[in-house]
């Protein structure tokens, strides 16, 4: 096993690096034209020839530059490491969050890629495919965006706060989701629904709205937006006292987060299918 490991800096020059040249394999493909290659959990839960390209452009470069970690991505899991020893760092990857915007043209959709180690998520880079917005950050060292340190929203009242949420793919799960936002819309200034929770965490991370919070979320599409979220100043967890993680992840100042947190808990949110 590798004794020692890079500063969380260079993961992240090396993430960068990567997901430029990602972000713009996606762009052109895109331009090229993209179309629905396969489903995966619905109908609704496209993959298209791009997601799978990126993916394996990333792992590949990322192999390149560091072949003894593990890489975890969307589209083909856990990379094969042969008999390799286990490796203390882990890349976790979304070749293309916010697939469905991507499918359909609308510029909220990322490359998204976090570095792991010993479990805990050091470094991550989100980068938007389309405006090539860039939020990145290390733990303790900050969040970033175009040489700006990031800093969250200061609002108080969740009855003035914008919060963004997701709908997972599963019809059932939709419409548990909807009686949630249904509910909760009473009691914010309102909702947006902007399609990439890794693109979310990051607006949310510079004040651009105040809250987020979504079922379902896999460690692909929050793992790299949550860091920038945290290192913006905004409070990270589940409900209940829980970590987050697939059953809930809500992001929020932490002067809002009990109260969202309270609402989202009395609505049962990280319950239904
Ligand atoms: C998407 C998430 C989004 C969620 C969608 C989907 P994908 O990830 O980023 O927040 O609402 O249902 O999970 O599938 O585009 O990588």
């Amino acid at each position: 096993m590798e004794h020692s490991t890079p500063p969380s800096s260079e993961l992240l020059e090396i993430a960068i690096g990567v997901a430029r040249d990602a972000a713009g394999t996606a762009y052109r493909m895109r331009a090229e034209g993209v179309s629905v290659a396969a489903t995966k959990s619905t109908i609704t839960d496209v993959v298209t020839a791009a997601d799978r390209a990126v993916e394996r452009q990333i792992t590949a470069a990322l192999r390149q530059l560091r072949p003894a970690d593990a890489v975890l991505g969307e589209e083909y899991g856990t990379a094969e490491r042969g008999n390799q020893p286990p490796a203390r760092v882990r890349w976790i990857v979304d070749p293309i969050d916010g697939t469905v915007n991507y499918l359909y043209g609308l510029p909220h959709c990322a490359v998204s890629i976090a570095a792991e180690v010993d479990g805990q998520v050091v470094a991550g880079v989100v980068r938007n495919i389309h405006t090539g917005e860039e939020w990145t950050a290390t733990v303790g060292g900050g969040a970033w965006r175009a040489g700006q340190r990031l800093r969250c929203s200061t609002e108080t009242d969740l009855a003035q706060a914008l919060v963004v949420t997701g709908f997972g793919y599963d019809p059932r799960r939709r419409a548990h989701q909807a009686r949630v936002v249904a509910e909760l819309i009473a009691h914010v200034r309102d909702i947006r629904r902007l399609g990439a929770a890794a693109v979310d965490l990051c607006l949310v991370a510079e004040g651009r709205a105040d809250a987020y919070y979504e079922k379902g979320l896999a460690a692909w599409d929050q793992a790299a937006g949550a860091l920038v979220a945290a290192e913006a100043g905004l409070r990270i967890g589940g409900l209940k006292g829980l970590a987050p993680g697939p059953d809930m992840v809500v992001a929020a100042p932490p002067a809002l987060f009990d109260a969202l947190h309270d609402h989202l808990a009395r609505l049962d949110a990280s319950g239904g299918p």
